[in-house]
């Protein structure tokens, strides 16, 4: 009896720990699934993201970081963030596009097999691995941003049509490679995985006007359940719709508290006149509401997707992103990519670039968490 009271205890513990405050509305915490708190790779990333919110800090995250830069590919070791700053982001994001086709290649050139590589060497340096998804439309074999071919997500999670079945095995693709993700011990390295983005939008086929509320939510759920029925433990879910102007909106097509463990936000800034306040404003009704569901269901927030392309504004990181950061607490901030064959697209500077000063002056604030500051939070 001793031993399964301290059993409980430990339980009860390990959920107040991860709920930080709302004791008992943590389901993503405990849901659906078969954890024991803290014993599987999610419960452990739940809780150490849950220790970067108590401390009052965010991580800073950068897509495909190790993969390539403004100006080289494959370059082992090399890191745009890393020859300004000195260190390696927190957080690096890596993308699955076509992992649903089962190619070599990613739907930007990168191997799979070396974003495999550099997962496991993030997680070996104490960073944080997280995976977005842009899979090809099942119906037209076009991209993400072919909207055409009908109400897609309706089809694809209704039994018995051929584009569940296609859609089925492309959910287990994804769920394969993460569930792949194993250091030397042969252990799951735990990741945040944020399906069905920006669905707020409609510029990919599972979103907005392409499609309705509950075949959406069905989406997600029929996501999950093929992780879990593979045993795939080591996976933290984001939701992150895109720019949002109300709670309403931000939640109309949340799939459930048992499905989501972080309340995430893409929303990005553009250039023009007045497109700094514009900015401001999108990011504070968006982020607001994250931050918001996050705090009354007992989650994490996070800014999951955000940037100011070519970095016009050269103080960009530290005058218009961090005030906004330290307004809406979120756990992460995470920017796109620095293609290395599209002169215009990056989103963290380059040595010599006019905003590698402020990207300094944010790397050294003490708020922000770098791969050595995050190393140190267990
Ligand atoms: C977009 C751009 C594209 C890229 C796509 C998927 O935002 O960066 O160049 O192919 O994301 O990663």
């Amino acid at each position: 009896m001793k031993y399964i009271a301290s059993i409980i205890s430990v339980v009860l513990f390990g959920a107040f720990s991860i709920t930080g405050c709302s004791g008992g509305k943590n389901k993503a915490a405990s849901a659906t699934d078969n954890d024991t708190i803290a014993a599987t790779p999610r419960m452990q990333l739940i809780e150490r993201l849950g220790k970067v919110r108590d401390a009052g800090k965010f991580a800073f995250g950068h897509h495909d970081d190790t993969a390539y830069g403004h100006t080289w590919r494959g370059e082992e070791g090399r890191s745009d963030v890393k020859e300004v700053t000195g260190d390696y982001p927190a957080i690096m994001n890596w993308d699955l596009g076509l992992v649903e086709w089962g190619t070599e290649k990613q739907l930007d050139g990168v191997p799979f097999e070396l974003i495999h590589n550099e997962a496991l060497k993030q997680n070996e340096r104490g960073g944080i691995n997280t995976f977005s998804w842009h899979p090809r439309n099942p119906a037209t074999k076009g991209d993400s941003w072919d909207t055409t071919g009908g109400n897609v997500v309706k089809e694809a999670v209704t039994e018995g049509t051929a584009l569940n079945d296609t859609v089925k095995v492309w959910i287990g693709r994804a769920a394969d490679f993460i569930g792949s993700i194993k250091d030397a011990d042969g252990n799951r390295v735990p990741v945040i995985f944020r399906p069905w983005h920006e669905h707020t939008g409609s510029w990919f086929w599972w979103g907005g006007d392409n499609t309705d509320t509950e075949s959406y939510k069905k989406l997600w759920h029929m996501t999950r359940r093929i992780f879990d029925d593979k045993g795939i433990d080591n996976v933290v879910w984001a939701y992150s719709p895109d720019k949002v102007s109300s709670v309403e909106q931000y939640m109309e097509r949340y799939p459930g508290d048992e499905y989501v463990d972080i309340m995430g936000a893409d929303v990005y800034c553009f250039e023009g006149d007045g497109a700094l306040d514009e900015y401001a404003s999108r990011v504070k009704s968006t982020l607001s509401a994250a931050v918001s569901q996050a705090e009354a269901r007992g989650k994490l927030a996070a800014f999951t997707e955000t940037g100011l392309e070519s970095i016009t504004v050269p103080a960009w990181y530290t005058d218009v992103l961090m005030p906004l950061v330290k307004e809406f607490p979120v756990v992460y901030v995470s920017v796109w990519r620095n293609a290395d064959n599209i002169p215009r697209h990056f989103y963290v500077p380059y040595p010599g670039h006019p905003a590698e000063e402020s990207f300094k002056a944010f790397y050294n604030d003490s708020t922000t968490l770098f791969a050595k500051d995050i190393s140190k939070i267990k």
